[in-house]
């Protein structure tokens, strides 16, 4: 066990650090045995082309070769500490940086750690079963690898705890290999985290719009007076650009593949030749979006103000926005529509800093449209009038203002069924049967187009996986 530590890639002196190598060495057993249990399902023995980020220097850190998953070197990385750097906003704005946990933050910051940590391993589980069911070897690389550097971020945060909560944070780390995505009695953290991803379609929006969340909120951790965590999610956030590519370029190819199909089969019918309709990829897309959005949590929050005013979470680019001048948001406000009875909207103005989850998440908003955008420009490119659109926020929500209430997603109150609006069994069902592997390198599925270059710099028809006897 002891080279269990040269083993580790690390920038925090691992090596020398006898206290942290302890708790390391009594949960590391248990991270390769939650692996094991609720990792990928089969593969273990197949060695994949993944990508290890083995130092935190330019280049260092995208080391790429052939590994088994279980011989994944799941390393601890911090950004490089900036120099002098100072509390950008809330409360402490101007104050040194902490380097330790102030002790009246201590509760909420395991709670902020603890949450971020659980979404970690829960879309592992999520994502358990979907090697079987590849449209290529391109594919199944990317999933394996969004799955080793998801349990990687795990690692990140669980380093946090074990470095600075003591005995609580020893315990949290093991609770984090307990809860399960989706289980009755302990289920993982936030919603969307126990929602079942069976099929690609599925994948590709949840790396598109949930992973998104991820980057939204790690920006804002990457602001945090906490420097720890601020450096850790900072990492984090160069691997996480990965998995949005993934989502963001696979509806994409999805979309190509269904716009290529409604100009050349016979009555515009794709399903003929096995691609997904354009309308059930629109309800792919209201469904994790709205999921998503969920995850930013109420749109009035006294968390999200508490947690400003500590100095514990910032808006999207605090420190480094032109558009940010006010660091400490104590004046000013922000507009919401908040639903009366009977379904009318009214506008309320909210003070600026309970508003916080919901200026962050109008950033995402922002992001996802720009892709809805790249995507609809296939969609013209390919001669079709047919666009896609994200629903209203208000759409099928059940977090927050509009939590529970009956909106259609063009935003006004729903006259017809919301399932029309959503993946109905049958859309799943057909979009399921479309599901088989595609493990010939070059080839990919019927629903599916090619994506525009290999990873790294290889070509399409790279063997990116090399299964072992099976
Ligand atoms: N589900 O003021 P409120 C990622 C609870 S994704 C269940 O509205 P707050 C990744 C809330 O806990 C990024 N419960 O919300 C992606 C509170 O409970 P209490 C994950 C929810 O606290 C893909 C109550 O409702 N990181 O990394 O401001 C693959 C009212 O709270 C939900 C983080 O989330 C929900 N959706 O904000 C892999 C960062 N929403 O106090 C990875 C850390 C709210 O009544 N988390 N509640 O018991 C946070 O900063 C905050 O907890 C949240 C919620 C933004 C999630
Ligand atoms: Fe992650
Ligand atoms: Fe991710």
């Amino acid at each position: 066990m002891s080279d269990l530590f040269d083993k580790i890639p690390n920038n925090v002196a691992l090596s020398s650090d006898k206290k942290l190598q302890k708790a390391l060495l009594e949960w590391q057993p248990n991270f390769i045995a939650w692996w094991h249990e609720m990792g990928p399902d089969g593969f273990q023995e197949d060695r994949i082309y993944l990508r290890t980020a083995v130092s935190v220097e330019e280049g260092g850190w995208a080391h790429f070769d052939y590994v088994k998953m279980p011989d994944y070197r799941w390393g601890i990385f911090l950004a490089p500490p900036g120099k002098e750097r100072r509390i950008g906003f809330g409360d402490h704005l101007g104050d040194a940086v902490w380097n330790e946990v102030p002790g009246e933050l201590r509760k909420e910051l395991r709670r902020i750690i603890v949450t971020q940590a659980d979404t970690e391993p829960a879309s592992v589980e999520q994502q358990r079963y979907l090697g079987k069911t590849a449209p290529s070897l391109y594919d199944l690389r990317n999933l394996f690898q969004v799955n080793v550097e998801e349990g990687r971020h795990l690692w990140a945060m669980v380093y946090l705890l074990h470095q600075f909560f003591g005995k609580d944070g020893r315990d949290e780390a093991e609770e984090l290999l307990l809860r399960r995505s989706g289980h009755a009695d302990s289920p993982r953290i936030l919603t969307a985290f126990n929602k079942p991803i069976e099929d690609w379609l599925s994948f590709f929006c949840f790396s598109m719009f949930t992973d998104r969340d991820g980057k939204f909120q790690l920006a804002s951790l990457a602001e945090s007076g906490f420097d720890p965590l601020a450096r850790t999610t900072q990492f984090m956030l160069t691997e996480e650009a990965h998995h949005l590519f993934v989502g963001e370029t696979g509806i994409g190819r999805v979309v190509d593949r269904t716009a290529e199909l409604m100009r050349s089969a016979p009555d515009g019918d794709v399903t003929r030749a096995f691609g997904i309709p354009l309308d059930v990829v629109q309800k792919y897309i209201n469904l994790w979006y709205s999921a998503s959005l969920d995850l930013f949590g109420s749109e009035d929050s006294s968390n999200a103000a508490a947690y400003f005013a500590q100095g514990l979470k910032g808006r999207f680019k605090e420190s480094t926005s032109k558009d940010i001048a006010d660091h400490v948001a104590l004046e000013g406000s922000y507009a919401v529509e908040v639903p009366q009875a009977g379904g009318a909207l009214a506008r309320q103005d909210i003070p600026l800093r309970r508003a916080m989850n919901l200026i962050l998440r109008d950033r995402y908003i922002e992001d996802c449209e720009r892709a809805l955008g790249r995507w609809n420009k296939t969609l013209e490119n390919r001669g079709l009038s047919e666009r896609l659109r994200l629903p209203s926020q208000r759409f099928n929500r059940e977090i927050g203002l509009y939590a529970g209430l009956p909106f259609a997603p063009d935003g006004s109150l729903l006259t017809s069924r919301r399932d029309d609006f959503l993946p109905t069994e049958e859309d799943r069902a057909y979009v399921q049967s479309l599901m088989g592997p595609v493990y010939e390198p070059g080839s990919f599925a019927s629903w599916i187009g090619p994506p525009t270059k290999g990873i790294n710099g290889q070509p399409l028809e790279f063997p990116y996986v090399h299964f072992g006897a099976r």
